[in-house]
């Protein structure tokens, strides 16, 4: 099939968290710092590059992180510094492209097809949005320029920090041809396995198995493996107005400490059933659908869901069906994660829709909270029903029990 060519840019930035902290505060500058969270079970969510010469990483815990590298300085994030940042990036982006489609709080993909025309080669415009985010924000980035966004993903992330890696059309297959399966974006360690049992570790491999195998393996995205394999990727780039609807409005939290109190449990399901159906009333929905998620500590995480009579965005009725859905569960063990989301979700026409500012806040929130999906060690705060008060800081994991789209709550 013969594609368009297009030219697509993927920007990430550096250290993003850590780097906001040393920019706002010079005595960070240049000294191993780590971004932590502020709840008890907190892990380190991103390094400088100068913690990172200590191996430490995302996803450590304190302890670890302070024994790689003893003069560590952990700072408590703030997640409205972050999205107040990226919002000025993505605005710096779109100066140059109207099609920019944010992926997470600090990456986003920009279809540059022809406009470089106008702003000079696309290695020329990529180094002046570069010099705009390092003037402005006063933060390095890392860009890929690649026919599509599977490749400039790839390609942003080869150099960095501080990088700009081209990939051509006519060196995708030497790129790919050594490269590990799970350098690529979307193969996550599980995939990776399945493929190694089937002998295929690196993309060239993965590109020359023959699709009805594939198929026969995985099913429908058999198919898009291989053509990830061979560097071929047709999804367009999002640009803002193009996503659609939340399918769920949801909250989940990893608890401070395992619990088995069902006591205790209906207190956080309480909070979880106010945080989804305040969004929801906030977003003017309404849902016919209630579930709860449950995390046990070896990280085992089912989801039971249960009609309502009829569309709610009432706090109490999503909690009065969440306690129901608890009471025909049998736990089996303590609880390290609960959730509580509203789904099959109506427009609620008394509603006021969100104006687009705050829309744009909740989407970078919605990123923040999915880059933590990952780990899920950060619990949100709810002072007045939890009776605790965290502080800042607050990042809620985003586990996506049923891969749908979360509007997520902070
Ligand atoms: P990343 O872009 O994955 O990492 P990074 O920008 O810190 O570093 P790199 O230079 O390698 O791109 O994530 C962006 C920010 O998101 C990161 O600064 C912290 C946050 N984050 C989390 O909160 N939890 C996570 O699990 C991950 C991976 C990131
Ligand atoms: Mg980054």
């Amino acid at each position: 099939m013969n594609r368009p060519s297009r030219t697509i840019m993927h920007v990430d930035m550096d250290a993003f968290f850590a780097s906001v902290e040393q920019r706002c505060n010079p005595r960070l500058r240049g000294i191993p710092v780590a971004v932590i969270g502020s709840a008890q079970r907190t892990v380190v969510t991103t390094a400088s590059y100068e913690a990172r010469r200590y191996g430490v990483k995302t996803g450590m815990n304190k302890f670890e992180a302070k024994r790689l590298c003893p003069g560590l300085t952990f700072v408590v994030g703030d997640n409205q510094k972050y999205i107040d940042t990226s919002m000025r990036i993505l605005a710096i982006l779109k100066a140059f492209s109207p099609r920019v489609e944010p992926y997470s709080i600090d990456e986003a993909f920009v279809d540059v097809t022809g406009a470089f025309s106008l702003f000079g080669s696309p290695v020329e415009m990529a180094t002046a949005i570069k010099n705009r985010i390092r003037k402005g924000p006063a933060l390095t980035c890392s860009v890929g320029i690649a026919p599509n966004k599977l490749l400039s993903k790839l390609a942003s992330g080869m150099e960095k920090p501080d990088g700009l890696v081209v990939i051509k059309d006519r060196d995708v297959e030497k790129t790919l041809r050594h490269l590990p399966v799970d350098k690529l974006w979307g193969i996550g360690p599980r995939l990776t396995e399945h493929l190694a049992g089937m002998s295929i570790r690196t993309c060239g491999e993965l590109g020359r198995c023959p699709a009805g195998i594939l198929r026969s393996r995985f099913g429908i995205i058999g198919e898009r493996l291989k053509l990830m394999g061979l560097g071929i990727d047709d999804e367009p780039v999002g640009a803002e107005g193009d996503e659609e609807e939340a399918k769920s409005v949801g909250h989940s939290t990893t608890l401070p400490e395992n619990v088995s109190d069902k006591e205790i449990i209906k207190r956080y399901i309480l909070a979880l059933s106010e945080m989804a159906s305040h969004r929801a009333r906030k977003y003017g929905l309404k849902g016919r659908k209630v579930s709860l998620t449950v995390r046990y500590p070896d990280f085992y995480t089912f989801t039971k869901m249960s009609t309502m009579p009829q569309a709610t965005n009432d706090t109490r009725s999503v909690y009065l069906h969440a306690l129901g859905i608890l009471d025909s569960i049998r736990l089996k063990s303590p609880v390290r994660l609960l959730g509580v989301c509203i789904s099959d979700l109506l427009r609620d026409c008394s509603q006021v829709p969100l104006f687009e500012e705050e829309r744009k806040r909740e989407r970078l929130l919605e990123a923040v909270d999915g880059i933590n999906d990952r780990f899920g060690e950060f619990t949100l705060t709810w002072a007045t029903v939890m009776e605790r008060t965290d502080g800042p800081g607050v990042i809620s994991p985003a586990w996506r029990p049923d891969g749908v789209k979360r509007v997520e709550v902070r």
